[in-house]
């Protein structure tokens, strides 16, 4: 049966997804949705995806969202090579990585960071989808609670990322959160021990995140060493390629969305 994936170009959750599915050799079916275009609000894709957001799966009739959610189903069902270890006290130290990255706010640091044209574009395609919202929801009632809780997180998103002073302090919590790596990784080669597993994939694209709104610096010539290397193993692994590098929004896409946020067509 096909994997089919709503994803977008660009998106870390999505990339997290990608990075798996390259791992593990599998044949799947991109379905882009255009976040600057506002697609992921649109009925259609909330009534599949009720939090607006990509990544969202469908194998076998089933619908998973989440990307935590839909690599660890990726690994039940595809086991070859298996990404989650064995030992349950492997299992443990991975679940505190997956921890350690999904309370760390990348959204708001992304959406804060970004320089340039990048960042007038993201943080504007924001204010817009607050607009827009409230005049989803009235004309289609049936959705009314599911863009309730969009606009309230939409609305907290806002404010965080037009507060420099938030941005600021967000960007404090980058070292520690890199030191806790750079401890793991001088005593092994991967997060979870000898062999690289799920939570390499997650931080193969937080890393890279980190790398483009340029605080690789953190890292780099002989900052944190451990942490460079690892990172320099990640970007050399074919998964990186495929679902990092190629990575590109289509032009037409681009264009799009960029009619969208500044001429509202
Ligand atoms: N916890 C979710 C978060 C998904 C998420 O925030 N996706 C972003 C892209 S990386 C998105 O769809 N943003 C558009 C929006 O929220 O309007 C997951 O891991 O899948």
């Amino acid at each position: 049966m096909t994997l089919e994936l709503f994803c977008a170009s660009g998106s870390l959750c999505s990339q997290k997804v990608k990075l798996v599915l390259a791992e593990k050799n599998l044949e799947w079916k991109s379905r882009l949705i255009n976040l600057l275009a506002f697609e992921n609000l649109q009925p259609s894709y909330m009534r599949l995806n009720p939090r607006g957001v990509v990544p969202t799966l469908i194998h076998n009739g089933q619908v998973i969202t989440d990307s935590v959610m839909i690599i660890r189903y990726l690994d039940e069902q595809f086991p070859h090579p298996r990404l989650i270890p064995t030992e349950p006290m492997l299992r443990e130290k991975m679940d505190g990585w997956i921890y350690l990255q999904n309370q760390f706010p990348m959204r708001e640091l992304m959406y804060g960071n970004y320089q340039g044209i990048e960042g007038i574009v993201l943080r504007r395609s924001v204010q817009i989808k607050e607009k827009l919202i409230p005049k989803l929801m009235q004309a289609n009632p049936d959705l009314k609670e599911q863009y309730t809780s969009k606009l309230k997180d939409i609305k907290h998103w806002n404010c965080t990322i037009q507060n420099a002073n938030e941005i600021a302090n967000l960007n404090t919590r980058i070292v520690p959160m890199l030191e806790i790596l750079e401890t793991q990784l001088s005593k092994t080669n991967w997060l979870c021990g000898a062999s690289y597993s799920l939570v390499d994939t997650i931080w193969t694209a937080v890393l890279n995140r980190l790398n483009e709104l340029k605080f690789g610096y953190l890292w780099e010539n002989n900052t944190r060493p451990a942490l460079s290397l690892y990172f320099n193993q990640l970007r050399a692994r074919p998964s990186f390629i495929t679902a990092i590098q190629d990575d590109k929004m289509p032009l037409p896409m681009l264009l799009a969305g960029l009619g969208r946020v500044f001429l509202g067509i």
